[in-house]
């Protein structure tokens, strides 16, 4: 921390609190070696949420900065993503308006492709596409020191991982204690999922795999023990994938909490082993599936075997404690509704832990563009550029499945209606039976939002025993023991006088599992 004021800051506007932004702290760990002593004494970091309104993140930042000094340019670097670039120009606009001088440096992966006609582009004086670490301090120290820089638009160099600092150090003990940490073992993807940014990478790098661990060691012993990781493909290379698994097995405490990104069809036996190790509430996995068509698979060039695959989630289902978590993509060129329907209900028979339902997005950059025409594929033009109609689904549709995603969240996603969720997808299509329920919902409340657990619990108590006709009694106690198992201490009015016993007292080991399952069924995971 500089003792006067910084003359650069380093600042992202986050989706939460709770995510802290590796890509910033990488740039303020390179400070030094990549643009000297001098500038990282001078650098900090400051993150905010989007939530919060751009003319309080100017002012705290212009604070930050005291007046403008005469001995050199004063430096703001914004990391920009699809989920903060409309706030972030605002920021931008008015820091601009209110300190022309101020040298605003942009980065990051919303402003790296497709940026000649973003609005923030115009607005700011330097954009760094691409990786920032090496030429983020390299632009600094030429704006401090010279020579000025001749171009606005900079290639971001991509140096070998072995040139670039691991940023660890740079989370204090306060993300430590209240936020996600976020890692990385490898960069980039060597798969080319059109629809994925990371289509573009195409290759995978790693870091070097001892100083990676020491440096996570670091973290472990300041007593970190909630680690996302965010590599593309964590079981890309199984040796690498084994000797992390093992490092944290060496480590293993009943806090301890590990979040990977795995492909779902490559996990050989000695991966299987290790992983069965582990005990319940230690791993999750999110398992991209985004569709079981072969069709949709060849077209949007994602390569996945689909025996495997099943093969695979089965055996973590049956075998393995780790939480799964699967995600699908709807919208996808030429996937109807039907297709969809019949990928969701294999995905469902597998029983992972969670099922999570995207709508498809045009990321700048991405080459799932080249469908455009062919598949009529319409995307909102704001971001985040989610599809409105393709030539397989109207908007009608696209808008029904959205509502469909929402309430899938919060009866299954939740966790809140584990036993009742069976009555609602009972039939020969859980799909289709959990579309003729969000119908329903929709129609009769008209919301998908603001709905309370006694809401949702009264309705699905008229749904199940008036629409399908089910036997009262039997559904009355299925939602009671799910009400009362989810902790909730309302009324709802089904329940009314069958509710007696809800102020029983819970074990102290009761109550932890149930922290720890909660803590799976948060809503903040990763694309
Ligand atoms: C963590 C994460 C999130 C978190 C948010 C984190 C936060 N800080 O708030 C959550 C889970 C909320 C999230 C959500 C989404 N995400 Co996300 N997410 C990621 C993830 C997994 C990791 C980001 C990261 O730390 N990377 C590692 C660092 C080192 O890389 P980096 O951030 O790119 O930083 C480098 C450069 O970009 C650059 N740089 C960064 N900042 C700056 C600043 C300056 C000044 C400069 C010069 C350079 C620079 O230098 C850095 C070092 O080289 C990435 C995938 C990935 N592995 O990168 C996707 C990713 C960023 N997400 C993506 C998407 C699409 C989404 C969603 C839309 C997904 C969805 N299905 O809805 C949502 C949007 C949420 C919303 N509210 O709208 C896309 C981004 C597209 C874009 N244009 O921004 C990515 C790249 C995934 C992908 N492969 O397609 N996400
Ligand atoms: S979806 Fe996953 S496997 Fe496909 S390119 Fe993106 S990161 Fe790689």
């Amino acid at each position: 921390m500089p003792l006067s004021p910084p003359r650069i800051i380093l600042s992202t506007l986050n989706a939460k609190y709770i995510h802290a932004s590796l890509g910033l702290r990488y740039l303020l760990a390179n400070m030094t070696r990549h643009g000297g002593a001098d500038l990282r004494a001078q650098s900090v970091l400051r993150e905010f949420t989007i939530a919060r309104p751009a003319v309080e993140i100017v002012a705290a930042l212009l604070d930050e900065l005291g007046e403008a000094v005469d001995v050199g340019p004063q430096i703001i670097g914004f990391g920009v993503y699809i989920w903060n670039v409309a706030a972030t120009t605002e920021v931008v606009r008015l820091l601009k308006q209110t300190r022309p001088s101020l040298k605003i440096v942009l980065g990051g992966p919303e402003v790296s492709y497709e940026w000649e006609d973003q609005e923030i582009v115009r607005l700011a004086d330097f954009l760094i596409t691409g990786w920032g670490d090496v030429s983020f301090p390299k632009l600094c120290r030429a704006l401090i020191h010279g020579p000025q820089p001749l171009m606005q638009v900079i290639s971001g160099e991509q140096a070998g991982l072995e040139e670039i600092e691991l940023p660890y150090a740079e989370y204090s003990t306060n993300d430590l204690a209240h936020r996600l940490l976020y890692v990385e073992a490898s960069r980039g993807c060597p798969f080319k999922c059109e629809f994925c940014l990371s289509s573009l990478d195409k290759t995978a790098w790693a870091f070097d795999l001892k100083y990676f661990l020491t440096a996570l060691d670091g973290l472990y012993q300041r007593g970190a023990r909630n680690f996302k990781f965010v590599d593309r493909t964590f079981n890309l290379k199984i040796d690498s994938s084994l000797t992390i698994l093992q490092f944290f097995l060496d480590r293993l405490t009943p806090d301890l909490f590990l979040h990977f990104e795995v492909i779902p069809d490559h996990l050989p036996e000695r991966l299987k082993e290790m992983i069965a190790h582990f005990p319940p509430g230690v791993l999750q996995f999110e398992v991209g599936i985004q569709t079981f068509s072969p069709a949709v698979q060849q077209r949007i060039s994602r390569r996945q075997d689909n025996e495997k695959t099943c093969a695979n989630l089965d055996w973590l289902v049956k075998h393995s404690h780790a939480h799964l978590h699967t995600d699908l993509i709807f919208g996808l060129p030429g996937e109807t509704l039907a297709s969809f329907s019949e990928g969701f209900d294999r995905l469902y028979a597998l029983q992972p832990d969670e099922i999570q339902l995207g709508v498809l997005k045009r990321l700048r950059g991405t080459p799932i563009a080249r469908h455009s025409k062919e598949y009529g594929m319409v995307y909102d033009a704001n971001p985040p550029y989610t599809v409105q109609q393709t030539g397989a689904v109207d908007t009608a549709e696209v808008q029904r499945f959205i509502r469909l995603a929402r309430y899938w969240d919060l009866l299954a996603n939740s966790g809140r209606f584990k036993q009742s969720l069976s009555l609602m997808l009972a039939g020969p299509s859980p799909f289709a039976a959990f579309l003729a329920l969000s119908d329903w919902l929709w129609q009769s409340t008209g919301k998908t939002s603001g709905l309370t657990p006694e809401i949702l619990v009264d309705g699905l108590f008229t749904y199940l025993t008036q629409v399908i006709e089910l036997e009262v009694e039997s559904v009355r106690q299925i939602l009671l023991a799910d009400y009362q198992a989810s902790g909730a201490r309302a009324n709802p009015a089904c329940l009314a006088g069958h509710l007696k016993d809800r102020e029983k007292p819970v074990s102290r080991a009761e109550r932890a599992l149930t922290q720890r399952q909660t803590r799976h069924a948060r809503p903040d995971v990763m694309l």
